[in-house]
């Protein structure tokens, strides 16, 4: 190995011992992610055969309602939200970079931070069930029961441990996001990616507008439940409905977003096998696109049955039809890719088949409940269930298990048996269909779903036991797959590099694999570089392409355009840490002390959470680095420290913000729902009391403060850009009158960033006080407390934003922010935009609506 790759590798290198956990690396935080997401999956599985036990014969009391109710919400939710949307996350996490030429995701840490919170949160929800008091819902926790009939603490476990692990996924979008659009190596042209980062795009935008609704939704039961606000009390002006509709609004892009990463899986394995690109690459990524965005305009199919108009029943009717169309579209390209290649078969691909027939039939029955009258029938009964199933299994599983034997020689270096394998592959696929086929019969003859037993002589036993004989049928399928996995395989040799003889990226790793991602990082001009370039790998082996050494040994990408993939910075990525891990734990003790309504110490815990994010990013992020340029090989020099939009930390807010306005916006969703609900609204007398509003004149001040203090905001950042600037460096000025320049520069920009802070401030007293002032009781009606809500998130939000100011003050105080390093204050001014628009429609809309109304 020459110099300049030992120096590589020492900068990339893995920490050793207790030290391990303190790794960022894509590759390490990818395997835990994968291992815990995959443990949760069996965890979730032995639920499901637990529940098939109970469900095998007729009149069976073995478990009691409550403990079957447990057991049917924690499959649910655990399968959801702790295995399928992980587990995607986690192999993205692991792959991309490589797919990508990259040496690691823009942000290691937050990876880490998501994963550690992942798993905190999942081994908590889960843990409740062996006290006892797990969560008993279901897993769309329907409201009144889970608000006013479920008093103990279940609900709060679902409800507070879910949205911890809902902050993990967005937090991993965020970094794909980024990673996908911005760490590309150059040539590659948005044309070329792999359409695996194709589909984890598409996937990652999805996550970020379905996930927050459900967050909103969260908080709001969160809230009636805690403090009696009542947003799904009927009886004071709530509505159990704003729950379904914002379930459901995250609920059925789930069903896509835990799709669609499982089918970019088959579009890597389908043209490696087929030994031809593939077929309609346009095509599928039109699809993709379509699917996701037509996603999003589904979510009353769920709701057929709660007595809305007869004319959304039909919009959402043909509009769940016609998802059928771009999902066919990508059936069509893998088949035609199949068609015309030369294929190859192996366990891999007869699970991708599998997978795919699976899903198609699952698709059939969805295509039959999506015409409102046939879901009439069926609604809650097993035919639903049997037909969830063959989606998700078929759709999400199959592929899954696919990629598996797939990428398993590149995470070890070894490979699964194709004899067991093959012997698996028809276990899982006969148990599968002998689980599942039957619940179609079941449902059709009238099996409600969630009952912990039924009665004998009513013709559900002979499908039920053939159920739960296919169950058990499939669980030992899992069961080979799960001792390929782990069996010692110290005999095998390892694997020749690229074994599969595929043409991306990723399959340039060399066998055993190091820890920099790639070894330099290339140009690319087509698809499938290691079938079409020529040299590609001795170049890449050599170093001759770009950053081929760590000179300072620092660990670098290279940071690309996010359209044509043209070199614009050389990013310095943070290496291990083990703030990530403790900012974690502490951001998950105020979510589980909060469940315990232990709520010192989960202020204690938040103080500690906040403190510990600080420090990881004052000690982490936009670094001033020891040269203004470098250069990276290929005669290219790159500047080392960019902000603004060309900046991955600028594109990080900018993201994190849209997924946090989503969430506002749903909370305004509400206000304006209950409005469409109701007659009067808001109200002038409920209960024999007056109802109060917020008054006018508070909320206006409210919203001319933060309107004002955002403009200082953007004065200071402007301010601190006129000190020196990087002409006056070159320039041959004097020393003294430089340095004179910069102390009036910073006068300037602490004035306004002071000014900033006590206007935010002020904002955000003159919006507790409207309400406050007037007497506005958050527990009296579901006015009130919508406009609390809003309040509170908005005051929130203000606060959050004053630290910022204050970090951004510190920075420049000890030199870590200067004219022209000033990341920091452009981000921070960034989120002062969102905030600004925050603020302004909060107090506009509880000021204003009660006049309009
Ligand atoms: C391993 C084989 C599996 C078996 C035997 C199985 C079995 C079952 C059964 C019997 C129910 C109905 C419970 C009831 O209504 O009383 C159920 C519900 C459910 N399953 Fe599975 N399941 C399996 C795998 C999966 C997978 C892989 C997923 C998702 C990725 C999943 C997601 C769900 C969901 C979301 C529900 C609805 C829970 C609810 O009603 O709240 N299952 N499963
Ligand atoms: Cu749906």
């Amino acid at each position: 190995m020459d110099e300049r790759a030992e120096r590589l590798l020492k900068a990339w290198e893995t920490p050793k011992g207790w030290r391990y956990w303190s790794a960022v690396n894509n590759s390490e935080v990818g395997l835990w992610y994968t291992l815990a997401a995959f443990a949760f999956f069996l965890f979730g599985g032995v639920l499901a055969l637990i529940m098939r036990i109970q469900l095998a014969i007729p009149d069976n009391d073995w478990l009691t309602p409550e403990q079957y109710n447990q057991v049917f919400t924690m499959h649910g939710s655990v399968m959801m939200f702790l295995f399928a949307v992980p587990i995607l996350e986690a192999i993205s996490i692991m792959l991309l970079p490589e797919m990508l030429g990259a040496r690691d995701l823009p942000f290691p840490r937050l990876s880490a931070y998501g994963f550690w919170c992942f798993l905190i949160g999942g081994v908590f929800v889960c843990g409740s069930l062996f006290f006892g008091v797990g969560p008993r819902g279901g897993w769309f926790m329907y409201p009144p029961m889970t608000t006013q009939y479920q008093t103990d603490v279940g609900p709060d476990i679902w409800l507070l441990g879910l949205s911890f692990i809902e902050i993990a996924s967005i937090a991993a979008a965020v970094e794909l996001i980024v990673g996908t659009l911005k760490c590309r190596p150059p040539g590659m042209r948005l044309n070329l990616i792999p359409l695996y980062a194709w589909y984890i795009l598409v996937v990652a935008v999805m996550i970020l507008f379905a996930f927050p609704p459900l967050i909103a939704g969260d908080l709001l039961m969160e809230l009636e439940r805690a403090l009696d606000w009542p947003f799904f009390d009927a009886e004071r002006g709530g509505d159990p409905m704003l729950w379904q509709h914002l379930f459901w609004i995250f609920g059925h892009p789930e069903v896509y977003i835990v799709f669609l990463p499982s089918i970019a899986l088959v579009a890597m394995i389908v043209p490696t096998f087929a030994r031809t690109p593939i077929a309609g690459y346009g095509w599928i990524v039109l699809a993709a696109v379509g699917t996701g965005f037509l996603s999003f305009g589904l979510w009353v199919h769920h709701m057929f049955t709660t007595g809305l108009p007869g004319i959304s029943i039909g919009i959402f009717s043909a509009a769940s039809e016609a998802v059928a169309i771009p999902t066919g579209v990508q059936i069509f390209c893998f088949i035609a890719t199949l068609l015309i290649g030369r294929v190859r078969r192996n366990v891999a691909l007869m699970f991708v088949l599998a997978g795919l027939a699976t899903f198609i039939i699952g698709g059939l029955t969805g295509v039959m409940i999506a015409i409102a009258p046939f879901d009439y029938q069926v609604h809650d009964t097993y035919f639903i269930v049997g037909h969830l199933h063959y989606v998700l299994v078929g759709g999400t599983i199959f592929p899954i298990v696919a990629g598996f034997y797939y990428y398993y020689p590149f995470v070890t270096g070894k490979q699964l048996s194709e004899r067991l394998g093959t012997i698996a592959f028809w276990v899982m696929l006969i148990g599968f269909n002998v689980a599942f086929f039957p619940m179609h019969i079941s449902g059709l003859i009238g099996m409600p779903r969630r009952v912990y037993t039924y009665p004998g002589g009513m013709g559900f036993e002979l499908p039920n036991l053939i159920s739960s004989i296919g169950a058990f049928t499939l669980g030992i399928g899992f069961l080979i797959l799960l001792y390929d996995v782990f069996r010692p395989k110290g005999k095998q040799p390892l694997v020749k590099r690229n074994l599969w003889n595929a043409g991306t990226l990723e399959w340039s790793g060399q066998v055993p694999d190091q820890p920099w991602g790639i070894r330099s990082i290339p140009i690319v001009t087509t698809r499938y570089p290691l079938w079409e370039q020529e040299n590609f790998l001795k170049d890449v082996d050599e170093g001759n392409f770009y950053l081929p050494d760590a000179e300072e040994g620092l660990r670098e990408t290279m940071v690309t355009s996010t359209v044509d993939a043209e070199p614009m910075q050389c990013l310095r990525v943070p290496g291990p840490t083990f703030l990530t891990l403790f900012a974690a734990m502490f951001t998950g003790a105020v979510f589980i002390f909060s469940t315990f309504h232990w709520y010192w110490a989960a202020g204690v815990s938040c103080v500690l959470s906040f403190a510990t994010i600080l420090i990881w990013l004052w000690t982490g992020t936009a670094i001033i680095p020891e040269k203004d340029t470098k250069d990276v090989g290929l005669d290219l020099t790159l500047p080392t420290y960019v902000s603004g939009p060309a900046a991955v930390g600028w594109w990080a807010m900018f993201i994190t913000m849209l997924g946090d306005m989503t969430a506002f916006v749903s909370l305004v969703f509400g206000y304006f729902f209950y409005w469409t609900v109701h007659e009067d609204f808001p109200p002038t007398q409920f209960d024999g009391r007056i109802v109060m509003g917020p008054g006018m004149v508070w909320p206006l001040c409210s919203v001319a403060l933060a309107i004002l203090a955002w403009l200082s905001v953007l004065l200071s950042r402007r301010w601190n850009r006129t000190g020196t600037n990087v002409a006056t460096v070159n320039a041959t000025i004097d020393q003294k009158s430089k340095r004179r320049d910069t102390w009036r520069a910073s006068i300037r920009f602490y004035f306004g960033i002071a000014i900033a802070i006590l206007l935010g401030l002020a904002s955000a007293w003159a919006l507790f006080w409207g309400p406050y002032s007037n007497g506005v009781d958050p527990t009296q009606h579901v006015y009130c407390a919508s406009v609390s809500v809003l309040v509170l998130w908005t005051i929130l939000h203000l606060l959050v934003g004053v630290v910022m100011l204050v970090y951004t003050a510190a920075r420049r105080v000890c030199g870590l922010m200067d004219a022209v390093h000033d990341a920091d204050i452009v981000n921070v001014t960034l989120y002062w935009h969102f905030l600004a628009l925050t603020a302004t429609i909060t107090g506009t809309v509880i000021a204003l609506f009660p006049e309009v109304a």
